[in-house]
Formats: structure tokens, C-alpha cells, sequence
């Protein structure tokens, strides 16, 4: 690491520099103390490459490696997990829609960006009035997805919802990181998220759950009869929206199928009523099917309306870009099944599942024949059924929410019964503990599910875990698939609230250990760098324009370049650290005391945040992530002169 003496402080840094090298060097007995005994000399560890699932076992030795990521929502809590699978040992948790004491998530520039650039100017008008300070700092996280190409995952991009707000996140897999949030216009509260499976995604669809007035600006109120519901599709290479349809009814949760063809989404609210009651009136709601590539041509000829910037197509019933196919009762879960074929709709208030047949669209859509003709099997498998994975055989696994059961059956077979055949589709039933809500298979929802594990994500643990007062955590249970009998393996309390998840094989998932420098995520930092001449993790400098203080400073372990900076009370000050340590696992932090200011800084990554100076006095400034024997030692003075 090239130090410039472009500071005096400099000198006496680039001394305690060197001496932290021979420290790293000649010290065993610290090194080890500060938890760097693994580190080898070009900064990489050794992982264990031992896999668990050589046999089916959940039991992941220490040290060894699970063989696959899952993906978690948090719903209400807002952000992104990372677990071990099957160890079902959380590895990291990324903040998305919530804000994050330990990142500085929502405090830091580069985040603040991210939670700001994709909002309408009249959501960003309002977080700018009344203290809500700029950005939401609460989400709904449901359903975290990832990229495909050609029906299988890709390794590039999750996407997930926020129902409370209304957006759409995307979380970069190569650093872990959410780089883009967007607001989608015209709907309100996105539920049902999925990415295109062929050819690759592509769109990211997404459902506007709740009906209401289009624009709604106050002009309609309590005239329900005029509230729309919006389906939109988004690049999501771009983050953007490209289309939307307005549907009758409402829509919950949707899926794509293997070809490229058609979306689907369901409706538990085809009364288009506004409380419970109304809304479960109907025997038979419906699921939507899109027709992309007639939608498509639609926004290429214009037939549509430009509404916030974005085409509007018209797909209430009549429609020929949407086909509406009853289906009974309030429908929740939407699934295409791994053999391309099939989408099952699960009923929730009805105890059956509705299968279609994705080869009879293209007829349905030539109107040859009626849309209940595309269902080719109707299981009745127990009360509540909300969600159905696959194991890639033939078998299809659904939740149970009111007998709190996870139920095995098989597709072909339910498709003879319904044709008349005596034969009994389901399998087998087992008890989930409690009311369980989504379930995945691992590679389930991908052409390459694997048929090994089942997640039974449960909204209730009642009594299985010691109390910790009346709220208890809820309960997933992992459960071994590949016998002839389903086998609960593993119970696990989270916290708030795990809708969805995604178990994908650790070999689709490559993130990096340390982070390139320049990096799109702090541009605006390395720009206004440039601009000071300041090169960012090399060059510590104070610039002063007017009220406004850039202070530069990088960090190696244990030291940040700067040990103390003066200011002046009432400055807006922006503290620019980047990390020039080049080594896995080494982060450091960046707090302020008593300022409200906390940020992580991985290896080689820049952060910055910006505060007022208001509170004069001596204020430490120290590292906030273990990084070193002398991590305590790592701070420095930020001095406020009074005005
Ligand atoms: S959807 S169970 Cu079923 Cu958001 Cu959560
Ligand atoms: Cu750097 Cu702790």
C-alpha cells in the first residue's frame, strides 16, 4: 500500500502501518487473539471443501460447507437472509428495505442513494415533509428470487418485493449487496414477485396487490367500484418498468413458465370488494394468464395508455392480451412445475389445487376452447393449501395453513383421477408445526429441482421452542424428501417474518471475497474524489467549500490515515473511509459517537455518509467491526469548534 505525505499525519501512520505488519508477522499469539491465525500470506482461507450432502443428512460438521445457499425473506423486518443449507445456519443478513444499525444501511450515502434514486418525485416530496427524513426505512419483504437463464438459476441478480411501499429490490450476488430499489407506478403494494425463467431474465413480474384509484391523488375515494389493480413487468437489467396491464379482481402471487410465453398471477378478490366478507362471497375466484408476447406487440403498435410514463394495457376481462380462469376458492399460490408443463393455483379456502396445462393456452387464447378447459387436474389435498414445490419426480409438496400439514402428491396422478381413473393422487401427509405458509424444494422452482430437501416455512412455533414472551418467533422445519417416507429433520425459530424462500446449489452463487475497487456502488464518491484530487484509499485530505467538509481518510488495520480532524459547528460534513486492507474477511467500521453515524466498510470498499456538525466538542470517532488485536485502538478525535 502506497502511502502519499500528503498529510503530516501521514508520516507517523505509515510508521504504525509497518509496525501493524510486523505485528501481523511476529506476533503468533496476538494475531490469533485478533482472529487472523487462518489468514494465509495472500490474504485467502483455505475453506473446507467437504460438502454435507454426500448422503442426506442435515448435520453439517463445523468447519464444513454447506451445499446450498438459501435465500430468506424477513417480510415486515425487511431484509434479505442468507442461510447454510441443510444446516439451516444463518450466514449473513442483507438489508434491503429495513435500516441496518451494524452497514449503516439508510445512513450512508451510497445506501441512501440506492433507497432514493428509484422513488416517484411525489413519494420523494413526501419523505421530504413532516421528518420522515428523505428514504423509507420500512419494508415488506415476501419473496426473494433469483436471475434465470434458459429455466434454471443464474447466479446473477435476487429480486423481491416490498408490499408495505411498493417497490422492487434487486441484491447484486457478487457482492451481496442490494444495488437498486425501484417504486412501481400506478399499483399499490407489490405481493407476488417472479423473474422470467426463459430466456432468461429478462422481466421480473410483479403484482400490485391492493386495488385502488388510478391516479390516486384524492380525486376518487370511497368509490371502490373504480380502483384498479396493476400487473407490471420490469427489466431487470435496466430496473425498469417496462409494461403494465390493469387487471379486474386483484392479484396475489404469480409465476412464469418455462417458455417464455405466458405470466400468471391469481385473484382471491374477484368481487373486488373491500372487506373480508365480500371478498371470500364468490365459490370460484380466478388466476390471470398474460400473454407476453401479444403484450409486447401492443406497446410496439400502441395500444395502450401512457400513464406515469409507462404503457398501460387494458386487460380487463375481453381483453386479448389476458385470459381469466376461474379457479375455487380465494387462490393464494402460484407454481409453475419444474416439468414445464403444469401451473398449480392453490385454493386456500378451498381444499383443492387447480392444475393447468400450459400447452392449451395458445388455443385458449384463440378462443378454440373455454379457460376452464386448460385445467387438467383438481386434487382436493386438506385445508388451507397456499404454496406448492416440486421435487423434479412428478411430485408435487403443498402447505396445509388450517390442518398444518405438508402434503406429498403426485401431478399425473392427480390428472388420471381427474379424468376418472380410481386412483388416489396423494402420497403422503405429515404434521408441520404450526399453520405453515410457503414452502420450497431445493432447485424447486428451477428445471433443475433436485428432489433432496423441502422448507416448511410455519407462521407459528406455539410451544416448541423455551418462551421468550408473547411474541414468539416463528418456525422452519426442514424436511428430507428423498425417501420413500417425508422425514422432519430440523426445526428453526426465525424472526419476522420468513414468507419465502429460495434453496439454490452453491455452485450457481460465486460471490466475491473482497470488493474492486471503484466500484459502480460509490461512483458518486469516487467522482467527487476526482474532483478534489483526492485518489480514494490512498490520499487522506480535508477540502472545506464554504459550510460544506469532505474529509478522505482510508483504513488499514488498526489504523485509520487520520487521527484526528477539526471542524467547525453547523459544517455539513462528509466522511469519505475506504478500506485499503486487501484481505477476506477484513471490515471495518465507522462510527461517530454520539452523532448517530455508523457505517461497514468491506476490504477495498468505500463509504461515506454526511452529517451536521451541530454538537460541538471532542467526538470520537472508532471502528465498529472486530478487525484486529488493536481493533479498540482503532479511532481517532473529530473536534467541533463552537461557532
Ligand atoms: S405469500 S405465505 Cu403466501 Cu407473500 Cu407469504
Ligand atoms: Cu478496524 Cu475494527
Amino acid at each position: 500500500m502506497a502511502i502519499k505525505k500528503d498529510n503530516p499525519e501521514n508520516e507517523q501512520l505509515e510508521e504504525v502501518g509497518r509496525s501493524r505488519r510486523q505485528l501481523l508477522g511476529s506476533s503468533v499469539k496476538l494475531a490469533a487473539l485478533a482472529g487472523f491465525a487462518g489468514l494465509t500470506g495472500a490474504g485467502v482461507m483455505t475453506p473446507k471443501a467437504a460438502i454435507a450432502a454426500s448422503k442426506n443428512s442435515a448435520h453439517v460438521g463445523p468447519g464444513d460447507l454447506d451445499e446450498y445457499y438459501g435465500f430468506w425473506s424477513s417480510g415486515q423486518a425487511g431484509e434479505l437472509r442468507i442461510l447454510g443449507m441443510p444446516s439451516m445456519r444463518e450466514l449473513m443478513r442483507v438489508p434491503v428495505f429495513n435500516r441496518c444499525s451494524a452497514s449503516g444501511w439508510g445512513d450512508t450515502n451510497e445506501s441512501r442513494k440506492i433507497l432514493r434514486d428509484g422513488l416517484l418525485p411525489e413519494t420523494k416530496e413526501f419523505l421530504d415533509s413532516g421528518n420522515r427524513g428523505g428514504v423509507w426505512l420500512n419494508g415488506d419483504l415476501h419473496h426473494p428470487h433469483m436471475s434465470f437463464t434458459d429455466g434454471t438459476y443464474d447466479g446473477r441478480y435476487l429480486f423481491m418485493n416490498d408490499k408495505a411501499n411498493t417497490r422492487v429490490a434487486r441484491v447484486r450476488c457478487d457482492v451481496m449487496k442490494c444495488d437498486k430499489i425501484i417504486e412501481i407506478p400506478n399499483a399499490s403494494d407489490i405481493h407476488g414477485l417472479r423473474p422470467q425463467k426463459y430466456p432468461r431474465t429478462g422481466y421480473v413480474f410483479a403484482n400490485g396487490e391492493h386495488r385502488v384509484p388510478l391516479p390516486n391523488d384524492g380525486s376518487i375515494l370511497d368509490e371502490p367500484e373504480k380502483y384498479h389493480a396493476i400487473f407490471s413487468a420490469i427489466d431487470g437489467d435496466e430496473m425498469e418498468v417496462k409494461w403494465q396491464v390493469m387487471v379486474d379482481g386483484n392479484l396475489d402471487n404469480c409465476d412464469a413458465d418455462y417458455q417464455g410465453l405466458y405470466a400468471f398471477s391469481t385473484c382471491y378478490n374477484s368481487e373486488e370488494a373491500i372487506n373480508a366478507g365480500g371478498m371470500m362471497s364468490n365459490e370460484r375466484d380466478w388466476a390471470v394468464v398474460f400473454d407476453i408476447k401479444a403484450i409486447e406487440k401492443a406497446v410496439k403498435t400502441g395500444d395502450f395508455k401512457r400513464i406515469k410514463g409507462v404503457p398501460v394495457i387494458d386487460g380487463r376481462k375481453g381483453s386479448k392480451y389476458t385470459r381469466y380462469i376461474p379457479v375455487p376458492n380465494s387462490p393464494h399460490g402460484c407454481n409453475t412445475a419444474p416439468d414445464g408443463k403444469h401451473v398449480v393455483f392453490n385454493g386456500k379456502l378451498s381444499p383443492t389445487v387447480t392444475v393447468i396445462d400450459v400447452r392449451r393456452l395458445p388455443d385458449l387464447f384463440k378462443d378454440k376452447i373455454k379457460p376452464r378447459d386448460t385445467v387438467v387436474a383438481e386434487p382436493e389435498l386438506g385445508l388451507g393449501p397456499l404454496h406448492t414445490a416440486f421435487d423434479g419426480k412428478g411430485n408435487a409438496f403443498t402447505t396445509l395453513f388450517l390442518d398444518s400439514q405438508a402434503v406429498k402428491w403426485n401431478i399425473q396422478k392427480a390428472i388420471d383421477a381427474y379424468n376418472g381413473k380410481k386412483v388416489n393422487p396423494i402420497l403422503e401427509k405429515i404434521d408441520v408445526h404450526y399453520q405453515p405458509g410457503h414452502n420450497h424444494t431445493s432447485m424447486g422452482e428451477t428445471k433443475d429441482a433436485d428432489g433432496k430437501w423441502l422448507v416448511s416455512l410455519n407462521k407459528f412455533s406455539k410451544d416448541r421452542f423455551i418462551n421468550v414472551g408473547p411474541l414468539k418467533p416463528e418456525n422452519e422445519q426442514l424436511i428430507d424428501i428423498t425417501g420413500k417416507k417425508m422425514k422432519v429433520v430440523h426445526d428453526g425459530p426465525t424472526y419476522a417474518e420468513p414468507h419465502d424462500v429460495i434453496i439454490v446449489r452453491n455452485d450457481i452463487v460465486n460471490p466475491d471475497s473482497l470488493w474492486t475497487k471503484g466500484d459502480p456502488m460509490w461512483a458518486e464518491a469516487s467522482a467527487q474524489a476526482k474532483k478534489d484530487g483526492v485518489e480514494l484509499g490512498v490520499d487522506s485530505k480535508i477540502v472545506r467549500e464554504g459550510k460544506k467538509v469532505r474529509i478522505y481518510m482510508w483504513s488499514i488495520a488498526p489504523n485509520f490515515s487520520m487521527e484526528k480532524f477539526t471542524v467547525k459547528q453547523g459544517d455539513e460534513v462528509t466522511v469519505y473511509v475506504s478500506n485499503s486492507d486487501a484481505i477476506d474477511d477484513l471490515t471495518h467500521g465507522f462510527t461517530v459517537a454520539n452523532y448517530g453515524v455508523a457505517m461497514e466498510v468491506g476490504p477495498q470498499q468505500t463509504s461515506s455518509i454526511t452529517f451536521t456538525a451541530d454538537r460541538p466538542g471532542v467526538h470520537w470517532f472508532y471502528c465498529q467491526w472486530f478487525c484486529h488485536a488493536l481493533h479498540m485502538e482503532m479511532r481517532g478525535r473529530m473536534m467541533v469548534e463552537p461557532a
